[in-house]
């Protein structure tokens, strides 16, 4: 979907807005249901990226310590106890500027990912950059999803991150889905960014082929001792706003309402929900950061009448659409100079 459709749609009148998601999200998916996730920081800190939000950038002084990468059979611990809590997906995140194949972090990672595979969820990992062999690799694994966020407009991304570049993150995403991974790819709101920002990386998003299996939309936890520490809080209205026009651009993804629910009152949670979030973290810790607590959630999903989604038993990476150059495109590239995006 282009930006001038994006732009139309996301700033027609607030319920006209939140009616016309509603009528996608009904459409494409079982309008009850919402799909509870467990994330799991695998490797906290002491990343050497300076993404401006983050708690986990060495170049930042936050109160995050640096730890190694967490033992095997302690992971396996937390990935059974969120499935016993009702988890159909797994995410584990490392603070890395990538992994490379025939490093020992690497084949650890490997290691842990083919027992948690055998537990039944859906396994998503979040590592940085990935080559082709990486990608190839984790996919054998048994990872189901790749989850590298665009966070913001190409424009915009700059003044956030100058350690790594937008077209770095977009050639990941690539590997991810020549790999036969599903891609979880969304943003952060209240990076200092405007809305036309977000409507530009939600453009590119959705011209993904295939379209990103799911799209996290996090708003800024702020982080004492980052740059970012003192940004302005995302307005309500503009993050549903945010969700419904996803769920409107990329009707089968999965639009996960991430980081930033600690702060959010039911209220707001609703809205969320009924412009076509179906998709949340649950337990009390994001990484590094607070949510709702695993009880609190049960209760307001009981008092919306929304039920936990069940198992997905075939986890399959969204086909290609046959009609449009696969991507995402990498303009840089020059394999990609034919492809009509740009
Ligand atoms: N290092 C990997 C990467 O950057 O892709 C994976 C981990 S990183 C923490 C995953 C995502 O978490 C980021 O892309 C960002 O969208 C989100 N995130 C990190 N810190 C955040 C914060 N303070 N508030 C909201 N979202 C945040
Ligand atoms: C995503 O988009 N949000 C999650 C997950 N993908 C890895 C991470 C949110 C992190 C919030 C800040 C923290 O806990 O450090
Ligand atoms: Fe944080 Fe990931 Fe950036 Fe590292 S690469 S600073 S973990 S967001």
């Amino acid at each position: 979907m282009n930006y001038s459709d994006l732009h139309r749609i996301y700033h027609q009148p607030f319920f006209d807005l939140l009616k016309q998601a509603r009528a996608v999200h009904e459409e494409n998916w079982p309008e009850r249901e919402v799909q509870l996730c467990t994330l799991l920081s695998i490797k906290t800190g002491g990343c050497s990226e300076d993404c401006g939000y983050c708690a986990q950038s060495s170049r930042y002084s936050t109160s995050v310590k640096a730890e190694k990468l967490m033992a095997k059979d302690d992971v396996m611990e937390k990935a059974r106890a969120a499935k016993a809590n009702g988890s159909t997906r797994f995410c584990m995140g490392a603070a890395w500027k990538g992994v490379r194949v025939g490093t020992q972090k690497f084949d650890q990672v490997l290691d842990i990912v083919r027992d948690v595979s055998t537990l039944g969820m859906e396994v998503c990992v979040t590592l940085g950059e990935l080559g082709g062999d990486e990608a190839r690799q984790l996919k054998e694994a048994g990872v189901t999803a790749y989850n590298h966020n665009l966070d913001t407009s190409r424009e915009h991304y700059a003044t956030v991150v100058t350690t790594h570049t937008y077209d770095d993150r977009l050639r990941t995403i690539r590997h991810a889905q020549e790999a036969g991974m599903s891609v979880c790819c969304g943003g952060i709101l209240g990076l200092g960014e405007g809305v036309e920002d977000r409507l530009k990386m939600l453009e590119v998003m959705s011209s993904f082929n295939p379209h990103p299996e799911s799209v996290p939309i996090n708003t800024l936890m702020p982080i004492k001792g980052t740059p970012m520490q003192d940004n302005e809080a995302v307005d309500v209205f503009s993050l549903v706003r945010m969700i419904a026009t996803t769920r409107i651009a990329i009707p089968k993804a999965k639009v996960r309402l991430s980081a930033g629910r600690y702060s959010l009152s039911k209220e707001a949670q609703a809205l969320a929900y009924f412009a076509g979030a179906n998709s949340i973290f649950y337990g009390d810790k994001l990484l590094t950061t607070a949510n709702p607590g695993a009880n609190e959630d049960m209760k307001l999903l009981q008092e919306l009448g929304l039920i936990p989604q069940a198992p997905n038993p075939a986890m399959e990476a969204p086909q290609a659409d046959g009609q449009r150059a696969l991507s995402p495109c990498v303009p840089a590239e020059a394999e990609h100079a034919g492809c009509g995006c740009h």
